[in-house]
């Protein structure tokens, strides 16, 4: 076998902690999305689509019901042009992998096959064919559906972990009680918030992660709502100053920092603050980052100023079937970035050395930040 053979087969072994998602484990019911309607009406897809059919209105797509603007994306993407796209060409990875037609005039066939599945067996199917082992969710308490469900005493699935996200919470009037409550009853691995440009949390935060043994992840760079318009689908990038996170690292060096950048300009300035702070944890190819041609990029550019020291991936989720394409296409860039990295050491590495690194990277230090 080839270096590339070999690294691509440790890589695809390799079992996935995935460090965020926006997945729900199936004891949050309605929450929990899945199927080729939801697949279709992914943020990522609505504004392709409307990219491709300028005739049709934010306003009148959102007027028609799901299956109606699912209908919309496959004619427009799918059958009218190619799925060249990441997140076209995602949809067309799961179509094929349950082995329904990409390629396909319309969703009759998709939809029944959906139809057909149990809730159950499908959530088994997609982890199987994912090859993921545990993930995060995104867990919001000011949300009133999930709420609900964590007030009904709901306990999920085991490989569903809690991540408290404070975007909204931040602004509770008593923050610090508020923290304690949903700690308590999430059990969450770590603290998350997403932002525009770096500031210090609340002090109530900090002491929460110190109190909890718990990490703070900060998703720098996000500027919410550039077209309202287009809803979730509508926030846009800026470059960030992490001067602002150098400072919040050096001050807090008992407080372990997960980070990722929305622009890709911030990659490499992530890299050096994560060289010059230990506790600083550079992970995944955020959102508008999550395509191989930069997931390829930002890996090397880790591995060559980090070593094998930081988790290379995320997926991101919001549909549950989306694991089988964001996972099979990361690893495929992954291997690649490792490959050619392994090709610059004087001496191969063994088997055993790649499916070591292999394993640290796709689930190993995320599992470790995760408690998974
Ligand atoms: O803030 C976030 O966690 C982002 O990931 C947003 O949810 C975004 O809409 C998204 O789904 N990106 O992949
Ligand atoms: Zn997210």
């Amino acid at each position: 076998m080839t270096l590339a053979e070999r690294v691509s087969k440790a890589v695809d072994a390799a079992p996935i902690v995935d460090l965020h998602t926006h997945l729900f484990a199936p004891q949050f019911g309605a929450l929990n999305l899945w199927g080729v309607d939801e697949l279709l009406t992914y943020h990522y897809l609505v504004a392709e689509a409307l990219r491709a059919a300028p005739k049709v209105t934010p306003e009148a797509f959102f007027a028609r019901d799901k299956a109606a603007q699912a209908d919309l994306v496959w004619e427009a993407l799918f059958v009218r042009r190619s799925p060249l796209s990441e997140a076209t060409a995602g949809v067309a990875t799961v179509l094929d992998a349950f082995g329904l037609d990409p390629a396909a005039k319309d969703l009759r066939e998709a939809r029944a096959f959906f139809a057909r599945r149990r809730v159950e067996e499908h959530v088994e199917d997609v982890l199987r064919l994912a090859g993921v082992a545990a993930l995060a969710m995104t867990n919001d308490p000011t949300d009133p559906a999930e709420r609900a469900v964590w007030e009904s005493g709901a306990a999920p699935d085991p490989r569903f972990h809690a991540a408290l996200r404070l975007d909204r919470l931040v602004a509770s009037n008593d923050l610090a009680s508020e923290l304690d409550r949903w700690i308590a009853r999430m059990r969450p691995r770590y603290l998350a918030i997403s932002v525009n440009e770096v500031s210090p949390p609340p002090r109530a935060v900090l002491d929460a992660c110190r109190a909890h043994d718990l990490p703070f992840a900060m998703m720098i760079g996000v500027r919410r709502a550039v077209n309202p318009r287009l809803g979730v689908a509508g926030d846009g990038v800026s470059t960030a100053d992490l001067v602002p996170l150098e400072r919040l690292a050096a001050d807090n060096p008992d407080v372990r920092f997960l980070v990722t950048t929305l622009a890709r300009e911030n990659t490499h300035g992530l890299c050096v603050v994560a060289r010059k702070f230990a506790n600083v944890l550079p992970f995944g190819c955020w959102w508008f980052m999550n395509n191989p041609s930069l997931i390829e990029e930002t890996t090397m550019m880790r591995l060559e100023m980090l070593g094998p020291t930081f988790v290379p991936q995320h997926s991101d989720a919001r549909v549950l079937d989306q694991l089988i394409y964001k996972w099979r296409h990361t690893r495929r860039s992954i291997a690649r970035a490792l490959t050619r990295r392994y090709e610059a050491m004087p001496v191969p590495p063994t088997d055993a050395q790649i499916e070591r690194d292999a394993r640290a990277l796709m689930g190993g230090i995320a599992g470790e930040w995760l408690g998974a």
